[in-house]
């Protein structure tokens, strides 16, 4: 992790997100205690070798608490501080966090994604969870949102984000996406994970043009 990380900065990230819980559908869930073990120890190596900033990927607020105290400086959250103390916590710690709009969770959100209309139900997602954060004490200015790639979306719900995302815009905070080498690009290109990085970079592109601001990706480079 350590070794990726370097590579990830040299190649021109301008953070480094780090997680220790997989939320792919089928994943074995992990306790507590083994995610802060997988997380803390990279954490605290990186803050003395890398000056990018880190970001912690995690739902519960222990992990947040525990990853800000080692050094991280930003929260990305894919369940939008909708866990156990997240908003308290958040707020507390006075770092930026990005909300991720995801339907359901992790085991079991890929059987059944059903939605009126999915850019129409995100926009309205969000309005829900940038209140809640502002009656928690986070600053909005703090907020980034991300419409969640693959969390709880068919292909053809990802396919209608793809073409519709500007319309998050009206929320006026700063998008993120994460689209590198996910299922549904595999699906538009038929291609395995290796070989995705043509249909990231397409779906990117689109998602750039339309306002997003931030890409988590693999490619850095
Ligand atoms: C290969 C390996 C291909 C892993 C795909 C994947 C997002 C995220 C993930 C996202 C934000 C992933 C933690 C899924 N996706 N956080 N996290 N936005 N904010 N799968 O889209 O990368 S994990």
């Amino acid at each position: 992790a350590i070794r990726q990380a370097e590579i990830l900065q040299q190649e021109g990230a301008d953070y480094i997100d780090i997680g220790g819980e997989s939320t792919h559908p089928g994943a074995q869930p992990v306790s507590l205690q083994e995610e802060l073990d997988r997380v803390l120890p990279v954490i605290e190596a990186l803050r003395a070798r890398i000056l990018v900033p880190i970001s912690i990927d995690t739902r519960h607020s222990a992990v947040m608490r525990a990853a800000v105290a080692a050094g991280a400086t930003f929260i990305n959250d894919v369940n939008a501080l909708r866990g156990e103390d997240a908003l308290a916590t958040a707020a507390a710690l006075k770092v930026p966090v990005c909300l991720m709009h995801m339907q359901g969770e992790p085991r079991t959100m890929q059987q059944n994604p059903q939605y009126d209309d999915v850019v129409q139900d995100i926009y309205t997602f969000f309005s829900e969870r940038i209140n809640a954060c502002c009656a928690a004490g986070i600053a909005r200015e703090q907020l980034v949102i991300d419409p969640g790639f693959g969390f709880g979306k068919t292909f053809q719900h990802n396919v209608q984000l793809l073409a519709a995302l500007h319309q998050l815009t009206a929320l006026q905070l700063p998008i993120l996406v994460g689209l590198s080498r996910k299922t549904w690009i595999g699906m538009a290109t038929d291609k395995p994970p290796q070989q995705r990085l043509a249909g990231s970079l397409a779906a990117a592109i689109l998602e750039v043009q339309q306002g997003a601001q931030i890409l988590r990706v693999h490619d850095v480079g």
